[in-house]
C-alpha cells in the first residue's frame, strides 16, 4: 500500500533518541511527527523546542511538526528557525485568532503549511483554510496524549473531507490510535498518510522495519 508513514516521536525512547531516529529511518518511515504541547491548549507537555531541534539536527528525513500551543503566531519563528525546506508545520485553528496569518508565516519561511482538525471540529469551520494549506491532519483522538481510543464519530467527517481533496488540492493525514484496519479502510479512500504511535509501532518489541514492511505490503 502506497502511504506516507510518520513516526510519532513523543512515543520514542528518549534514553536512546539518536538510535531511535536511525532505526526509524532505516526501517523506512517517511518523516518524524513532532508533537509540541504547551500545557494550555492541551492538558499535557509532550515535546518542546529542544526535542524538535535535536531531531532536526540528526534526522535526514523530514519533520512533521504538530503545534498544540495557544496563539502560535506569537512565537512561531522560534520553531521555524530550526526547520528545513520540506518540513511541515500544522497549527490548530481553534488556538489562533487569525490562523491564516500564521499559515502565511509558515509559507514565507519555506515550510509546508498544514492544519490539524480536532475530533469535535467540523471541516466546514476550516473550509477556507483548505485552499491555503497543503496538508490536513485529522485527529481521531482528542489532542494531548498517545495511547487513546479511536473516536468512531470521526469516520464520517473523514469521508467528507476526502471527497474535497481534489477540488481544494490538499493531502490528508491521520493522527491518533492508528491501527492496521484503519489504514486498510481509509488509504484506498484517499488518506495519504498515517501517524504511527503506540498502537502499531512503539513499545511492541518488534523491529520498526518489520512493522513498516507489513504496512507497505498490505493490499
Ligand atoms: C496526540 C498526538 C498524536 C499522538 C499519536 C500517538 O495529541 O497528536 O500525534 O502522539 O496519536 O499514537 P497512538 O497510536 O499512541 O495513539
Ligand atoms: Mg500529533
Amino acid at each position: 500500500m502506497k502511504v506516507e508513514l510518520m513516526a510519532s516521536m513523543m512515543c520514542a525512547d528518549y534514553g536512546s533518541l539518536r538510535d531511535e531516529v536511525k532505526n526509524l529511518e532505516e526501517g523506512g518511515v517517511d518523516s518524524f511527527h513532532i508533537d509540541i504541547m504547551d500545557g494550555r491548549y492541551v492538558p499535557n507537555f509532550a515535546m518542546s523546542l529542544n526535542d524538535m531541534a535535536y531531531i532536526a539536527s540528526v534526522a535526514k528525513k523530514p519533520l512533521d511538526v504538530h503545534l498544540m500551543i495557544e496563539h502560535p503566531n506569537n512565537n512561531i519563528e522560534i520553531f521555524l528557525r530550526w526547520l528545513r525546506q520540506g518540513d511541515t508545520v500544522y497549527i490548530h485553528s481553534e488556538a489562533e485568532y487569525h490562523p491564516s496569518t500564521t499559515l502565511q508565516k509558515i509559507i514565507n519561511a519555506g515550510m509546508i503549511p498544514g492544519i490539524a482538525v480536532n475530533p469535535g471540529t467540523s471541516i466546514e469551520s476550516v473550509y477556507e483554510m483548505l485552499r491555503i494549506v497543503k496538508k490536513v491532519l485529522v485527529m481521531s483522538v482528542n489532542p494531548g496524549n498517545a495511547g487513546q481510543m479511536y473516536l468512531p464519530y470521526v469516520g464520517e467527517k473523514i469521508t467528507r473531507l476526502l471527497q474535497m481533496k481534489e477540488e481544494m488540492d490538499f493531502k490528508a493525514y491521520w493522527d491518533g490510535a492508528c491501527s492496521a484496519d484503519k489504514i486498510q479502510k481509509f488509504a484506498p479512500m484517499g488518506m495519504d498518510g498515517f501517524v504511527l504511535g503506540t498502537t502499531m509501532l512503539f513499545g511492541k518489541g518488534r523491529p520498526y522495519g518489520k512493522v513498516i514492511e507489513e504496512i507497505r505490503s498490505m493490499k
